[in-house]
């Protein structure tokens, strides 16, 4: 059993606040302060996963993303890279709330006896985390978190998340015939650089991306990178400054950065915090801000594999598209109606995409906030490496693939790879922005928050577009929406948040905000 005296001493150092923590879609997040007991435990949690994975190397990466600098969070990273499986955030949770140290002995013990944990067994973790000013402290506490069960662990300093996800991959598929890449940041900048320059061999150069960092760590991280990617790839690169943590995630919603003035014909990119999204946008020649988001990348990439796979002479490859109901309307019927892909809409959250993506040979998932990735089966990696093509033409287009799969994060949504997919299309066609653009023009939408006493009372069905709780709601949505042309509308509580959200889009933007106004009119 654990030993109390080891874990009494270590736990009187990280004392729980009286509040209560959840485990969520995006791990725990919330203002720094409240984390050190939280993130104590969640060394004890990445142990004791660890030991039941037979000493597998599970991954713990402190970041608050998107949030503002005074937030931070954690997440737990299963050994291929994903997010940790579902079941355990209850765990999670429960080690988290325990009230005292004897709770928190006991709902170890309740861990391992109900998950046939053998503690004898070794623990690997790996850690990094963003460049909020909290992190340090943070990761102290991880530490000692760590020392409760004897995990062997490694600090990999400050990281994207996503770089995160490739470095436990990469450390427990060494030697095997999945080998992912050499373990470290280095390996990962060589990696994504060999590969994108292979995909842009040979093509003219675009005008240098201007790529917002927003304060993040994504700016020191992509100027590590520069160097391995040599003349293939030419960037400005714009809010960069992770020494005032205050300018860490100013960027608004559906509009150019703080402070960036933008203009036509350029192309611009920003990322999120913790580098794990990506939006694209540009000005059009009017002076309006158009917004290449998470659904324009999906179609894009979509486009490009297809075609890819076409022109490689390879037909037993599915390509799939998975989003969420806030997808633009107008993006789901190009992709099923233009490309003639199939398209799955699943509920918010990556690990509910990322599964659904599983299931075809090429599966590309994006949320429209920009995080996504792009999966290739097995069997599909399988058929694309043992092709020869009997042309030069297929040949060309089986080299591009396998080089599409090692550029694109396998394990999980990442901005530099989604960056580099998009940079190398836009290359590959000599796109610009609005030639993108130009594929299909986006519904007017609105996202719109609602505070309302008791968010569990919405209860929802059918990827989250349709409320089954409170009775008699979801008939007075459809009931308005009807009275809307191309109107769309759902309702659903945030995971994240202590809000509902509620979602409408419609064929004309003065529709569209009196259709959000009085949707929001009902739940509020
Ligand atoms: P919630 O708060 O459940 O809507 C938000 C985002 C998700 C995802 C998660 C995780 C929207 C509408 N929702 O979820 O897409 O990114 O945060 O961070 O953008
Ligand atoms: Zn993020």
């Amino acid at each position: 059993s654990v030993n109390i005296d080891n874990l009494n001493s270590l736990s009187n150092l990280h004392p729980k606040p009286e509040n209560t923590f959840a485990y969520g879609t995006a791990g725990f997040r919330m203002k720094a302060e409240l984390l050190d007991s939280v993130i104590f435990r969640t060394g004890i949690l990445a142990s004791l996963r660890s030991k039941k994975l037979d000493g597998k190397v599970i991954g713990v990466m402190i970041t608050a993303s998107h949030n503002p600098a005074a937030d931070n969070g954690v997440k737990v990273v299963d050994p291929l890279g994903e997010m940790m499986e579902g079941a355990w955030e209850s765990h999670a949770t429960a080690l988290a709330n325990a009230p005292s140290n004897e709770h928190l002995f006991d709902a170890i013990h309740t861990m391992v006896s109900t998950l046939k944990i053998d503690l004898t067994k070794p623990a690997n973790v790996v850690f990094g985390r963003d460049t909020r000013p909290s992190g340090e402290a943070l990761v102290a506490a991880l530490v000692d978190g760590l020392k409760v069960l004897g995990a062997q662990s490694t600090d990999y300093g400050i990281l994207t998340t996503p770089q995160l996800h490739y470095i436990t991959r990469c450390l427990n598929t060494a030697g095997t015939p999945e080998a992912y890449g050499e373990p470290s940041a280095e390996g990962y900048y060589k990696k994504l650089a060999a590969a994108f320059k292979i995909l842009v061999e040979g093509k003219p150069r675009l005008s240098p991306l201007i790529l917002d960092c927003a304060n993040g760590v994504g700016a020191p991280k992509f100027k590590e990178m520069l160097p391995y990617l040599g003349d293939s790839f030419s960037v400005k690169i714009v809010n960069d400054d992770v020494e005032d943590a205050s300018k860490l995630n100013l960027n608004t919603q559906q509009r150019a950065p703080i402070g960036l003035k933008t203009a036509a014909g350029e192309r611009y990119a920003s990322f999120d915090g913790d580098a794990d999204r990506i939006v694209y946008y540009y000005q059009d020649e009017d002076n309006t801000f158009k917004l290449l988001d998470g659904d324009k990348i999906a179609g894009l990439a979509a486009m490009y594999i297809i075609d890819l796979v076409k022109s490689a002479g390879i037909d037993d490859i599915s390509v799939g598209v998975v989003q969420t109901a806030y997808a633009n309307g107008a993006s789901t019927q190009y992709l099923r109606n233009t490309l003639n892909v199939p398209v799955s809409c699943v509920p918010t959250g990556v690990k509910h995409l990322h599964h659904e993506a599983l299931k075809y040979d090429v599966g590309v998932y994006f949320e429209a906030n920009g995080h996504g990735t792009v999966l290739f089966s097995p069997s599909a990696l399988k058929t694309i490496y043992a092709a020869e093509g009997s042309s030069p033409a297929q040949a060309v287009a089986i080299r591009s693939l396998r080089a599409l799969s090692e550029v694109i994060n396998q394990t999980v949504g990442d901005a530099f790879s989604d960056l580099f997919l998009v940079e190398t299309i836009l290359t590959q066609r000599q796109w610009s922005p609005k030639v993108w653009d130009q594929a299909y023009t986006d519904l007017p939408n609105r996202l719109v928050k609602v505070v309302v006493q008791d968010r569990s009372i919405f209860k929802t069905v059918d990827a989250e577009r349709k409320l089954t709780e409170p009775a008699g709601l979801q008939d007075a949505i459809d009931a308005i929406v009807l009275k809307f042309s191309h109107g769309r509308s759902f309702v659903r509580p945030s995971g994240t948040e202590d809000v509902v959200r509620v979602y409408a889009e419609a064929a004309t933007r003065p529709e569209t905000d009196e259709l959000a106004f009085r949707i929001g009119g009902l739940v509020f």
